[in-house]
């Protein structure tokens, strides 16, 4: 076991068991024309921490650890996108819809990529998820049973919405979690700050919290 310092209390991370999950660090909610910003939001926040999260798959591909990635998005008959997910609000584009980056939040088109700096290895598994948390419709709880997964390092984003959704799944799915604080962001700054801080409340009722550098000193 590896003692990684953490929030509330220190983190057992075992070599062999753990992989890293990193959410999706797509273009279209990392770049400006995609679906983050056509709900209104500013994507540098999100931009920001691509170099982090590039040296934390770099930290687990140095040690053979798996490196899961994931990535929300709809065939392109939207068969797998409920209508509520595609109506709601006013965004500038729906899910969909043609854009600077193809048509929003559909697989194969160039926005539902993962940014090219943080680009999978063609070994590494990449999960194609319709929603918001990352074991729904999805086949990454059979993936982390073939591996032998029991503890989780989580990334990516949005904190508060795919990041924390995936977590809570995984959760009460009996995976231990630790979330990467700063290789996950949020649009908003404050959800960033109060999801770390519920994750991390009542003695890690969802998990645990740390920095990257933390983690990067425990494995070193
Ligand atoms: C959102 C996500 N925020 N990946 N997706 O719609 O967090």
């Amino acid at each position: 076991m590896i003692a990684v310092p953490a929030s509330p209390f220190p983190y057992a991370l075992p070599p062999g068991r753990t992989a890293l999950v990193v959410i999706d660090m797509q273009r279209d909610f990392v770049e400006p024309g995609g679906f983050g910003e056509s709900l209104g939001n500013d994507v540098a926040r999100l931009q920001a921490i691509v170099p982090a999260v590039a040296r934390l798959i770099a930290l687990f591909r140095s040690q053979g650890w798996p490196v899961i990635h994931t990535r929300e998005g709809h065939d392109p008959a939207l068969s797998d996108c409920p209508r509520s997910k595609r109506e709601r609000g006013s965004p500038s584009l729906r899910i969909g819809d043609p854009g600077p980056m193809g048509r929003v939040l559909v697989r194969g088109e160039p926005g539902h990529a993962i940014v090219p700096e943080l680009a999978p290895l063609s070994d590494e598994i990449v999960i194609d998820k319709p929603g918001k948390g990352s074991f729904y419709a999805t086949t990454l709880a059979g993936e982390l049973a073939r591996l032998g997964i029991t503890h989780l390092v989580i990334a990516g984003v949005t904190t508060e919405v795919c990041v924390q959704t995936t977590m809570r799944e995984a959760n009460d799915r009996g995976f231990e979690c630790l979330l990467v604080e700063d290789a996950t962001e949020s649009y908003f700054p404050e959800f960033k700050a109060a999801t770390l801080a519920m994750i991390r409340a009542q003695g890690g009722i969802v998990g645990w919290t740390a920095p990257l550098a933390a983690l990067e000193t425990a494995v070193g």
